[in-house]
Order: structure tokens, then C-alpha cells, then sequence
């Protein structure tokens, strides 16, 4: 059978490597983050605007072959949640957000921090207000396009705080199990939920890529420093998951990539 145009998963525990589907460039992404590494700045803090204005519903899920991808509507006030300040180079509207994960025997964040993989990374995409006319697969030409709010969750058997809005979406992860399915989801959502209460001024940032096919070299890389406690036995939802060819969906995270000369931001507590 024809290889699908997005790529063959390579179900390696080392994350995928995307088989020459990827530009080879030198400021690619994933990159293990390193406290002691990195260049420690007391940056302006992210500024985020209407996260916790409820979102237009529904909010869309889908099943999109690589991913649990929920497409962001605008908030009830007609605008988007956007950011700026930190270390990012203009104001960034929210557009998707999306998962990744391991698998029973493997954790599954794309990043890892001082050589830790956290069990699941959130990724919300952001696109730069400067291409408010393009589409993101657009905007993903220029070096400015997007910056990618990077959240890690880590899987515990009990859970303080509970994330009612993060289990929510998982809770409905069964209705996404096949390749190209859908739902709405139900409930209340603003996108302060997809940020799971972490310190968001505590972070790391780099310019790096998108991590799927083709990697455009277009990201403002944000990644917060915290981790959130889900419940395990809600992450599990995710390795149910299928792809196209009707495989488990699982560690969907791209192979840890060289930092080259990047400079890496590191924001401190
Ligand atoms: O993997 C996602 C991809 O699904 C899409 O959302 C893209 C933006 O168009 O971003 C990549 S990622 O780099 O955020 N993983
Ligand atoms: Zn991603």
C-alpha cells in the first residue's frame, strides 16, 4: 500500500524521525531543555488576553491521524485568546491546540526538560497577528509565523487539583478513537483550561519548527518550566487512539533534535 502523504510513524520509543518528510534545517524541533544550559533571563511575562473568556462552542475535536487536534473558536466576545511580552516576537492569536503522548510503556512529551519526558505535552498554537490574512500552513514561511505554548502534564494516580476542563476533553478522547472522526465537545471551555494552572512565569523559549511534517523553521517556542498532575487513568484514553491504518495512535512525538548554536531563554520561578 501507497505510504500515507503525512508521513509513517515510526513506533520507535525515541519519538519518531519523519523519514525525509522534514526539512533538515539547523533550528529544528524537539530539544531537550536544560536548566543549566540555558541562558537564564528575567524576561517580560507572557501577557495572556481573554484565556479565561469562555470560547465559542462547539469546540471541535478530531482525530486527525497524528493527533487529537481541537480547532480554538473565538471567545463569546468575538475576539481570540492571543498573547505577547515573554520572549516573543509580536501578538499571537490561538488557533488549534493538540496532544502528545506515549503509551503504556513510554511517556510521550516531545521536549524534555533537564532529561525528563513528561507523560503528555499540550501544544497551543498561536499564529502571528502580522499574518492575520494567511492561513497557519502560510504563516509557517515566515520565521515569525507562530509561537506554540508548550504544557507538560505528568500521569499520577491522585490528583489534588483535578483539571475538571483537561478531563473533560479526555473524557471524550473514546469518541475519537478512528482516524478522521470527530465530536463536539460538550461543557464550557475557555483557554485558560489547556494551561492546567501552571506557573506560566516559568518557562524556557528558542526559535525552533513545527514537529510534524514539513518542520517549518516558523516557531517561537515557549515551553513552561511545570508540570500539571493529571490522573492516569485519564491519560490512558489517549493510547486507544488509531491512526490511518487503523494502528495504535500512540508515542506521536518527533525524535529530539540538535540545538545547533540556538540560543535557549530560560525564565526562572
Ligand atoms: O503537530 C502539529 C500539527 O498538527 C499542527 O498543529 C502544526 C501547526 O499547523 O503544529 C504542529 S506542532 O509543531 O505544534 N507539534
Ligand atoms: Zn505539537
Amino acid at each position: 500500500a501507497a505510504e500515507q502523504a503525512s508521513g509513517s510513524y515510526n513506533y520507535d520509543q525515541q519519538g519518531k524521525d519523519w523519514e525525509g518528510t522534514c526539512q533538515d534545517g539547523l533550528q529544528q524541533s524537539p530539544i531537550a531543555l536544560s536548566s543549566s544550559q540555558a541562558i537564564v533571563t528575567n524576561s517580560r511575562r507572557i501577557a495572556f488576553y481573554n484565556y479565561d473568556e469562555p470560547l465559542q462552542s462547539p469546540l471541535v475535536m478530531t482525530n486527525n491521524g497524528h493527533t487529537a487536534n481541537i480547532v480554538l473558536p473565538p471567545t463569546r466576545n468575538g475576539q481570540r485568546p492571543y498573547i505577547n511580552g515573554g520572549l516573543l516576537p509580536g501578538t499571537f492569536e490561538a488557533q488549534s491546540a493538540h496532544f502528545h503522548w506515549g503509551s503504556s510503556s513510554s511517556k510521550g512529551s516531545e521536549h524534555t526538560i533537564n532529561d525528563n519526558r513528561y507523560d503528555v505535552e499540550i501544544h497551543i498554537v498561536h499564529k502571528n497577528l502580522r499574518y492575520s490574512d494567511k492561513t497557519v500552513a502560510e504563516a509557517s514561511e515566515y520565521w515569525d509565523g507562530l509561537a506554540v505554548l508548550g504544557v507538560m502534564l505528568k500521569a499520577v494516580n491522585r490528583v489534588l487539583s483535578p483539571h475538571l476542563g483537561l478531563i473533560g476533553i479526555f473524557n471524550q478522547l473514546p469518541q475519537i478513537v478512528q482516524y478522521g472522526s470527530s465530536t463536539n465537545l460538550t461543557g464550557r471551555y475557555s483557554a485558560q483550561q489547556l494551561l492546567a494552572s501552571v506557573n506560566t512565569n516559568h518557562f524556557y523559549s528558542y526559535n525552533g519548527s513545527l514537529t510534524t511534517p514539513d518542520c517549518a523553521e516558523s516557531v517561537t517556542w515557549t515551553v513552561f518550566g511545570e508540570a500539571a498532575n493529571l490522573p492516569r487513568r485519564h491519560i490512558m484514553k489517549f493510547w486507544d487512539l488509531q491512526d490511518s491504518r487503523e494502528q495504535p495512535l500512540v508515542n506521536n512525538y518527533r525524535a529530539i533534535q540538535d540545538i545547533n548554536d540556538r540560543p535557549v531563554y530560560y525564565i526562572p520561578k
